[in-house]
């Protein structure tokens, strides 16, 4: 049985020919982004992977089946689609299944990406374990992936929204890799630091492909988190955003919104409480992110020839 994947021409000639591909996932187009920004920082996103001489594969689920790479006119609508699914380990077959619309989150980009054996993934954020988690048990499936997929996702960190101490204990209980790029300090996606240290430290993207590869060699399930601090010019520096973070979450707990909604809320509300300046953040770090993601994928196919 062939397995529901449907390539771009131009993804499959890259991976067919072993040239860099990186993975984009979607979740931020449909539930991370107000439109239009979300459509023109995808494209910009992938405009910015080609430029670090890789090629770049959005991911999503339309018609059945998983496609690996959009066209313009797929990308357009799934951007104005924000009722697609939020698609995570747990639902994406019964959404390829149903012929239903649905967008990736880290997980499951991770594990369409390993299935069409691309190496690099390039995101914001990933999902973490959520504050109150010791009552409410929110830990994003993002974590687990991280233990379970063979690929190596770039983010900014995990999103300033979450218990980032707790998020980088469970990573370490999954034999996660978390690599922070170029500083010694785990960053905070809107801002550069979280206060806390990453594990490891590299500062060139052939150690961190070599990192990878090396984890495949001794047989080793799952990939590796490369934390990339948001450049300067772009940060919102903790003591600003962090009181802002804390009025979206008090929002988020007194009308009662949980589970997959609580992330699309808070990146909303806080799109509105700092009048557009996090989305602007976001957008820059997330190309920041495509840039290592290339150079990494770069890397990988170089030392893999
Ligand atoms: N990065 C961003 N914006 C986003 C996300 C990542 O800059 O919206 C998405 C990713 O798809 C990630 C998801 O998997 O947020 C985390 O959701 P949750 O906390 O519900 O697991």
């Amino acid at each position: 049985m062939t397995l529901p994947l449907a390539f771009t021409t131009e993804v499959r000639a890259a991976l067919d020919a072993g040239k860099p591909v990186v993975a984009l996932e979607s979740t931020i187009i449909t539930h991370g982004m107000p439109f239009p920004q979300n459509v023109q920082a995808a494209r910009a996103v992938e405009a910015e992977v080609r430029k670090g001489g890789a090629v770049p594969a959005t991911i999503a689920v339309m018609g059945g089946q998983i496609l690996i790479g959009l066209t313009d006119a797929q990308l357009d609508d799934l951007g104005k689609t924000p009722d697609a699914m939020k698609l995570s380990r747990a639902d994406l077959p019964a959404c390829v299944a149903l012929g239903r619309v649905g967008a990736t989150t880290v997980a499951a980009t991770m594990i369409c990406a390993a299935m069409a054996g691309i190496h690099v993934f390039a995101t914001g954020g990933i999902g973490g374990v959520h504050r109150g988690a010791e009552t409410s048990f929110d830990i994003s499936a993002d974590l687990v992936e991280l233990g379970l997929s063979p690929v190596t996702v770039v983010a900014a960190g995990a999103k300033a929204i979450l218990d980032l101490p707790k998020t980088l204990e469970v990573l370490e209980t999954q034999g996660v890799p978390v690599i922070a790029y170029g500083q010694d300090d785990f960053p905070a996606f809107w801002s550069r630091s979280s206060g806390l240290k990453a594990p490891l430290r590299m500062d060139d993207p052939a150690q961190i492909a070599a990192a990878q590869l090396m984890r495949a060699r001794l047989g080793l399930k799952g990939g590796q988190l490369v934390a990339n601090p948001i450049p300067e010019a772009d940060e919102i520096p903790r003591d600003e955003i962090m009181p802002v973070v804390e009025q979206a979450l008090s929002e988020a707990e007194a009308q009662g919104i949980a589970a997959k909604q609580v992330t699309p809320f808070l990146l909303d509300r806080i799109f509105e409480l700092t009048s557009g300046r996090s989305l602007a953040s976001n957008i820059a770090l997330v190309l920041n992110n495509a840039r290592l993601a290339a150079a990494i994928a770069g890397e990988i196919a170089r030392q893999r020839a």
